[in-house]
């Protein structure tokens, strides 16, 4: 009999099991998960051992070697359709675990994140079936003809190492093209974050998707859960999104068994403001870009660089946006700013905020803790934070803080503009403010990152390449990219 997974248990406290061929698994060594706005335990995971996620790869193996693998495109591709219409039937379900484990507004995970959860499902069951076919006519050596054609192939048991900032939808973003291009998938999401992966689990057996097509394993990285899986010889590809540190440890761990690899990473991301630009729309989009999510967000600019003639202006804008922000709890009217999501992390981005003083910053805004009353009091709220002053060579200017902050910058000429962007060891995103039409495409274009944004943030179709130059990453998703990672070709040559 299948396990519910958020099982509700006296205090509130639920049970998160492991998910393991069509089943929520006993076992485990169990760890707390906190609300980030409160502080207070909310939910109990299950740590994965070598024996559970030795079964998970045994039945990951099985569903492809089975009904799942066997199954027509048509039937598969109506499932994943399925599973986005329960995702959305049971949305408030998803979006109060998706707030519980991050501590973030209502409001956003309402518009962001539990939709995208849904989205990604229709784009690659769309996507799939939408994948050109390569064939290709030779001339043959005795004067004959032979056609090529190429068969894509799923690559087999794919691991989904999943990160805590935008949980639902960064993990369904390779979930779904994986599931759709036939792989079975074993995630594995941020210890700090597992509730929307189990609920997804409840989802996929209620969607009728086969036993072991989906399962999910909790814990840490090294020398857990992580370790485990991406080591494993029975699993094909690693799917990462999170830290570039972690990014080459799962290197070395995915080397021996040659396994294909996909990494969305960190970032330092900069963004531009020319003086052409239409201000008041810059410091709306800039300030969203940077404190949504409180920050969190892997393409958020924590650079900006901003044209002499128009900095005070714009600096003024960005200090008035921070200022009205509203921290507090996820449902209360009018909060616009979430918690960290975690006391580590917290203390990691207040080392940041000591080290710009050090390093010679003027505080505009923020720089601490904000006061707050009653349970999210013990939460781990951050003030927004805002610097100008720092010279471009100072850490605060080269390392990922992943926080409401961001250094603002002058520039004179649009070449320097360009050289200081570019000087990052990342190369994730850019977003570029100018009403030169001739500028926008020459500036985006020479960008050395994944994305370039102009007069606007994290707008996003899914069907274009989604990923990092440099060390922000490894390969592209995205539309048929995606179906690309997931899949291999088979090329059939047959003489006529
Ligand atoms: P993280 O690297 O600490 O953790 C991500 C996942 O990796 C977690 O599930 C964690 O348990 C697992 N993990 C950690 N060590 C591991 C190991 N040795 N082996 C296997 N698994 C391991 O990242 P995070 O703190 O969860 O997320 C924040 C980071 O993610 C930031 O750097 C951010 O820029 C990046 N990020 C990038 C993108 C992108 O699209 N490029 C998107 C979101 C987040
Ligand atoms: O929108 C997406 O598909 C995506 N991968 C966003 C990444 C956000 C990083 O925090």
């Amino acid at each position: 009999m299948t396990k519910r997974p958020l099982r509700e248990s006296p205090g509130r406290i639920r049970s998160l099991l492991n998910f393991v061929g069509g089943r929520f698994v006993d076992g485990g060594t169990p760890f707390d998960i906190l609300n980030p706005a409160t502080g207070a335990v909310h939910a109990i995971a299950y740590e994965a051992d070598r024996a559970i996620i030795d079964t998970a790869v045994a039945a990951a193996r099985s569903a492809i070697d089975g009904e799942w693998g066997r199954m027509p495109l048509a039937k598969r591709r109506a499932l994943l359709a399925r599973v986005a219409d329960l995702i959305e039937a049971r949305f408030d379900e998803f979006l109060e675990a998706e707030i519980a484990d991050t501590g973030k507004p209502h409001t956003l995970a309402h518009h962001l994140d539990i939709p995208r959860g849904a989205a990604n499902f229709r784009v690659f069951a769309d996507a799939i079936a939408n994948m050109p076919a390569e064939t290709f006519e030779m001339d043959t050596p005795d004067g004959g003809k032979a056609i090529n054609y190429a068969v894509r192939k799923p690559l087999g048991v794919v691991a989904v190492i999943s990160p805590w900032n935008l949980p639902l939808l960064l993990m369904t973003w390779k979930v779904a093209p994986a599931m759709a291009c036939g792989n079975a998938v074993i995630v594995k999401p941020s210890e700090e974050t597992p509730s929307t992966t189990t609920l997804l689990g409840e989802v996929m057996n209620e969607a009728g998707i086969p036993a072991g097509a989906f399962n999910v394993v909790h814990g840490f990285g090294p020398n857990s859960a992580g370790e485990l899986l991406t080591s494993h010889p029975g699993v094909r590809a690693i799917t990462f999104t999170g830290e570039t540190r972690t990014g080459t440890e799962i290197m070395k761990a995915a080397a021996p068994t040659v396994k294909a690899l996909s990494f969305e990473l960190g970032g330092k991301n900069a963004a531009i403001v020319f003086d052409d630009a239409d201000i008041p729309a810059a410091v709306t989009g800039l300030a969203r870009a940077v404190f949504l999510n409180t920050g969190q967000v892997c393409l958020a600019p924590e650079r900006i660089y901003v044209q002499r003639g128009v900095f005070d202006a714009f600096v003024a804008g960005m200090k008035a946006k921070a200022e009205a922000l509203k921290p507090g709890l996820p449902h209360d009217s009018g909060v616009d700013l979430g918690p960290l999501i975690s006391a580590g992390h917290r203390a990691k981005v207040l080392g940041y905020y000591a080290l710009a003083v050090e390093e010679g910053a003027t505080v505009v805004t923020g720089g601490g803790v904000p006061k707050l009353d009653g349970p999210a009091a013990d939460g781990f709220f951050v003030q927004p934070t805002l610097w100008t002053g720092l010279p471009h060579d100072a850490r605060i200017c080269r390392e990922e803080i992943f926080g409401p902050a961001a250094a603002i910058i002058p520039f004179d000429s649009e070449e320097e503009a360009i050289a200081l962007a570019n000087d990052s060891e990342y190369g994730l995103a850019a977003s570029i403010w100018t009403t030169n039409l001739s500028r926008a495409h020459r500036v985006g274009q020479a960008m050395e990152v994944g994305i370039s944004w102009v007069n606007c943030w994290f707008l996003r179709d899914l069907r274009t390449p989604f990923g990092g130059a440099k060390m922000s990453g490894i390969g592209r998703e995205g539309g048929h990219h995606s179906i690309n990672f997931y899949s291999e070709p088979t090329n059939i040559c047959i003489k006529l």
